[in-house]
């Protein structure tokens, strides 16, 4: 793969912007080599500034689950557009995005737009202190939910693939106040909260988790944590940035079937514009401004250009609910490939997949938290996604994070991808 142009790019970026990338993940460091800069996309392909075309399982970490390009979308957009970007005041087109979201997802009554799954995430977390009146919140080892401060500790996602423990610029204050627990751990949550009986405002999970590779919940864990906030009136909350949309229209409440408090949802929403939204249940979403105190805002947010793009995308997803099987059955497609080509090259390996999330763990042992995601042999991953990539794949570059398929990859791409697998097996075995 000549990529000598991508090279030139970001020898040049590296003058003028940290680490020459606007996101730590896309700067290949914990994979090693170099960055390919993209010109352009269509459906389930990327192309880079060399020319050189790719087979995308990254769609955008997310949101491009129609396949890049999307015509109706873009569509929308280039109709949107003559009429501004941004106005600063409400619009019709944000209660029909609201009244749309909370006719496709579970126990949402207020749902407030902001810019990016952090903005949700972050905001949803100050909704359910303020609310409770309680500091103290409990996210999951290995879970990232942005980078807010509150939650740069052990998450997942871009500071797993860095190898970042702890983020110099978050206070201790603001770190105590952030209680960790092993995923899939119920009896360590049970002691933790015990341990702060009466100080913890909210728990906050992906509900399938994407940022560690994609990790599915035991049984009885999400229920289990469902109980236990009941029990000690504490704000249940589902990062949905990842699972919102995907996994089914209502997302991981609707698929797994256990109700949150507050959902905030990034990505698929915006339909690859900057949207993010958090949500939940009235007597908790009455508490934000400036229907109650817990101040919270955004110039852009719910602009009419970001809205009409996540709207369509949506509106596309609700009508036509058939995408969710035909990308899970691609996804299953993917998988038993997979399985059969690495059971071929005799080593090692792991394959966790729900719905179209999945990931490939070089481990001996299951992957069901961050510490076994972390023990998976993650050189070898960093041969294989080179190997694939110069086999025009682009994977994720790091272990710790989740595939993510578009519906607009064909059989034959997956016949691709799986041959790809099997004769990079055998470069770097
Ligand atoms: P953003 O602020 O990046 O829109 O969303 C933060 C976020 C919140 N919650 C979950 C479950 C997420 O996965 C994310 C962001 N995901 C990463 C990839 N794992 C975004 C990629 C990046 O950081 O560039």
């Amino acid at each position: 793969m000549i990529i000598e142009e991508s090279k030139r790019l970001f020898e040049r970026a590296q003058h003028s912007i940290p680490g020459g990338v606007n996101s730590p993940v896309r700067a290949f460091k914990s994979v090693g080599g170099t960055p390919i800069f993209i010109s352009k996309a269509k459906g389930a392909y990327l192309y880079d500034v060399d020319g050189n075309k790719y087979i995308d399982f990254i769609a955008s970490w997310g949101p491009m689950i129609l396949g890049h390009a999307y015509d109706e979308v873009i569509e929308a957009i280039q109709e949107q557009a003559v009429f501004s970007t941004s106005y600063g005041a409400p619009t019709e087109l944000e209660i029909k995005m609201a009244e749309l979201i909370k006719s496709m997802v579970p126990n949402v009554d207020l749902i407030r737009m902001v810019s990016s799954g952090t903005e949700a995430c972050m905001s949803a977390i100050r909704v359910a202190r303020g609310y409770t009146g309680k500091n103290k919140i409990v996210k999951f080892e290995g879970c990232y939910h942005g980078h807010a401060d509150s939650f740069l500790v052990k998450a997942g996602s871009g500071m797993a693939t860095l190898n970042i423990q702890t983020v110099p610029g978050v206070t201790g204050g603001v770190a105590n106040d952030t209680l960790t627990c092993a995923y899939n751990d119920l009896d360590a949550l049970t002691q933790l909260v015990h341990l702060y009986k009466g100080e913890i405002a909210a728990i906050i999970i992906e509900p399938v988790v994407g940022n560690m590779g994609c990790i599915i919940p035991q049984q009885g864990f999400l229920e289990g944590i469902r109980k236990i906030c009941d029990e000690q009136e504490i704000v249940f909350i589902f990062d949905e940035v990842m699972t919102g949309f995907r996994l089914s229209a209502g997302g991981a409440q609707e698929t797994l079937k256990v109700d949150a408090d507050l959902v905030t949802y990034g990505k698929v929403i915006g339909g690859g514009m900057p949207v993010g939204a958090f949500g939940g249940k009235r007597y908790i979403m009455e508490s934000v401004a400036p229907l109650g105190n817990v101040y919270q805002a955004g110039t852009l947010s719910g602009n009419p250009l970001a809205m009409i793009a996540g709207y369509t995308t949506l509106s596309i997803l609700k009508n036509n609910p058939g995408i969710y099987k035909e990308l899970s059955d691609k996804t299953t497609y993917l998988k038993e490939g997979l399985n059969r080509v690495l059971t071929a090259a005799n080593i090692p390996f792991v394959i966790n997949q729900f719905g179209s999330m999945i990931s490939v763990h070089f481990s001996d042992h299951p992957v069901n938290d961050f510490e076994s995601a972390a023990s998976a042999n993650n050189e070898l991953f960093k041969k294989y996604f080179h190997a694939m990539l110069n086999r025009g794949i682009y994977l994720p570059p790091s272990a710790f994070e989740s595939w993510f398929l578009n519906n607009a990859l064909t059989y034959e791409d997956l016949d691709k991808t799986i041959l790809a697998t099997e004769q990079a097996l055998r470069e770097i075995l």
